[in-house]
């Protein structure tokens, strides 16, 4: 038997933002009751019926393992579909993500309306094994395919006054059960610091382990953003826009004193209803220590000199 945390069976982000969810009570009351929310642990979705492609390496620079295919593609955070982490695959199975295009406007000098597989064409994948570490305390390690977001930016020629990137996820209720459901303030969006979205670890991802992305990670295209909280890297954008002022974001929104704009993952730095100081590791038991920006402090620390992280969190 799995001793399941009492941490991964409630909705996280949502159990905390309950007044939120007044409208959509009765749905938010039933998602957080449900028994068999509990995490599959490494992986057996049954209902998964592809399989991975081929994959360089089997672990990240640090020596850690690959979380499985069917763990990464069958417990998900993509409150699109449902709260419920286990039903999303099953949810977003048959979500058309052709056509599609994405819109890159703004502060531009050369705005953009790119269908996705122009897209594609244009910017070779590569792949790059990153760790994935969600605000609620669990992390995967997840072979990614795509491109650094700053290839794109470049060539729509960022304006001067430009100085923060804002992205909106795809808007489509009438295919998407968990925008008609929860009354959150659709569609999802996130924002970077337009330093942070140029560094060269800011990835597009258009797949995973040697494949093309399924609807459950955010098909056709996603942003990864590995040293901050899961919730910046949006799923399913339909539109990246430069803006002078920080943008608002979904979470940042919905419940300010728990989520900030930043999000770097920070061990010192708690959620006001648990540590951030460990993780539990998807597919392994214990916990693990979490590490300052993920891991990644090396490359990215700089961009935050000067800066209280406490504060600006
Ligand atoms: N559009 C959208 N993007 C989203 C979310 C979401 O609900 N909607 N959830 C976020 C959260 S909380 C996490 S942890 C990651 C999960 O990505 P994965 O399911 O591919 O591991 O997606 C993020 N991106
Ligand atoms: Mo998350």
């Amino acid at each position: 038997m799995k001793d399941i945390d009492r941490s991964e069976i409630t909705p996280e982000h949502l159990f905390l933002s309950r007044r939120k969810f007044m409208l959509g009570a009765a749905a938010l009351a039933g998602a957080a009751l449900l028994p068999g929310c509990g995490d599959r642990g490494g992986g057996s979705n049954t209902q998964t019926t592809v399989s991975p492609g081929p994959v360089g390496a089997t672990t990240d620079e640090l020596g850690q393992a690959l979380t499985s295919f069917e763990a990464v593609t069958g417990y998900n955070n993509f409150y699109e579909f449902t709260v419920d982490k286990d039903s999303v695959a099953d949810l977003a199975r048959d979500f058309a993500t052709r056509p599609w295009t994405v819109e890159v406007a703004g502060l531009v000098a050369r705005p953009q309306v790119l269908p996705i597989d122009e897209l594609l064409a244009e910017f070779p994948e590569r792949e790059r094994i990153y760790r994935m570490r969600c605000v609620e305390a669990w992390s995967m390690v997840i072979p990614w395919l795509g491109f650094p977001l700053r290839l794109l930016l470049d060539q729509v020629v960022p304006q001067p006054q430009a100085r923060y990137v804002r992205f909106v996820a795809i808007d489509a209720p009438e295919r998407l059960p968990g925008q008609r459901k929860y009354s959150f303030d659709w569609p999802y969006t996130e924002g970077l610091r337009l330093d942070e979205a140029m560094n060269d670890l800011t990835l597009i991802a258009t797949g995973l382990y040697g494949k093309q992305l399924l609807p459950q990670n955010g098909a056709p295209l996603r942003l990864v953003v590995p040293w901050k909280y899961g919730f910046k890297s949006i799923k399913s954008i339909v539109r990246i826009e430069l803006v002078q002022d920080r943008p608002a974001t979904f979470w940042s929104s919905s419940a300010p004193h728990e989520y900030g704009f930043y999000a770097n993952v920070n061990p010192e730095v708690d959620h006001p209803r648990w540590s951030q100081k460990s993780e539990r590791r998807i597919g392994e038991t214990g916990r693990r220590d979490t590490l300052p920006f993920n891991g990644y402090g090396e490359e990215v620390a700089g961009l935050y000199e000067g800066m209280d992280l406490r504060k600006d969190f």
